[in-house]
């Protein structure tokens, strides 16, 4: 997959291009990277890429002549490399950045990034010329830089040979849009913590059984929005039950509630690992298959679904 960026500082992207998995991907040609200053097409002896706001205010925008000719000769060379390409814009009004989207993207041949500095580009610029808007999160950074490496870094893994084994994701499709469950190296005993006695039994069926419970417990007491995204099996249902019960029948700040969890909160409990959580008393659950405080599935939301594609 080729990846075209348009940004006033390409040295940044030597964070990406330096070592790991997506740097390994890079040199191996798995992944193309090309970098397009904005600066490089500017006409005037300042090379200026940015101006004042109409209107007024603090800060400076990013100008629609630079940006444009950046993104026309990305899409010119693109073309002529016979790969299609969308253009996206990295900004906090973006649509906000999934799995799923990141999934998508991977299977496309092309992709040029836009990274904005400054307090953004001229509106026109995404009028004209940007096909997408996406956003990493709310929070707010400094410059689309990091953003389109996070992007890259993202899909480079996900395509076929950049990563040295098979995707854990292939191997692990039910627990999608799960959390991760637990996991434990050598020695068996750190301090007073002793590894769950299931994963030394032996018993692959059991093992699988405990990682998937543990996945779905963590996800409903952490990220209870993703649960009730994906929704629960007839065989989950019971798994869950009992790791909310262990868990509930620990006492409450005992030892190890691992971080503070903005949240869901009618299930809290500590640390998770506990042998104890197979199996046991169900908890009632009320008939709940989402968590407490889940707002309503499928309905409308302000502007969802959102305009992925223009
Ligand atoms: C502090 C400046 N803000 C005005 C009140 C607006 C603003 C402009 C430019 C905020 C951030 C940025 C730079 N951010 C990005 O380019 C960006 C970003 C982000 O800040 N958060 C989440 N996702 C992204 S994608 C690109």
């Amino acid at each position: 997959m080729r990846f075209d960026v348009v940004t006033l500082f390409p040295e940044q992207f030597s964070a990406l291009t330096g070592d790991g998995v997506a740097a390994r991907a890079l040199r191996r040609g798995i992944a193309r990277l090309v970098l397009w200053n904005p600066r490089d097409f500017t006409a005037d002896t300042h090379r200026t890429v940015d101006d004042r706001p109409y209107g007024g205010g603090p800060g400076m925008v990013m100008k629609v002549a630079p940006l444009a000719a950046a993104i026309e000769a990305a899409r010119t060379a693109t073309a002529a490399a016979g790969i299609a390409s969308r253009v996206a814009y990295l900004s906090p009004q973006g649509r906000p950045l999934d799995q799923a989207a990141i999934a998508r993207r991977s299977r496309a041949p092309g992709w040029v990034l836009v990274a904005g500095r400054y307090e953004g580009v001229d509106e026109r610029l995404i009028e004209g010329w940007v096909d997408e808007e996406w956003s990493i999160g709310d929070f707010v950074l400094s410059g689309g830089e990091l953003p389109a490496m996070l992007v890259m870094d993202a899909i480079i893994r996900l395509l076929p040979g950049a990563l040295g084994h098979a995707s854990s994701a292939a191997q692990d499709s039910y627990a999608e849009g799960l959390l991760d469950f637990p996991h434990y190296t050598r020695p068996e005993v750190v301090g007073e913590r002793q590894v769950p006695a299931v994963l030394l039994s032996g018993d692959h069926a059991a093992i699988a059984r405990w990682r998937l419970q543990q996945a779905l417990g963590r996800t409903w007491q952490r990220r209870p929005d993703l649960l009730a995204r994906r929704g629960l099996s007839a065989a989950e249902q019971p798994l869950l039950e009992g790791y909310l019960s262990a868990h509930r029948a620990q006492a409450p700040g005992s030892a190890r509630a691992p971080q503070p969890m903005p949240a869901p909160a009618s299930t809290p409990g500590p640390g998770a690992n506990r042998a104890g959580d197979l199996g046991g008393a169900a908890p009632n659950l009320a008939g709940a298959t989402t968590p407490p405080g889940e707002l309503a599935p499928g309905k409308l939301a302000p502007g969802d679904p959102p305009p992925e594609e223009r």
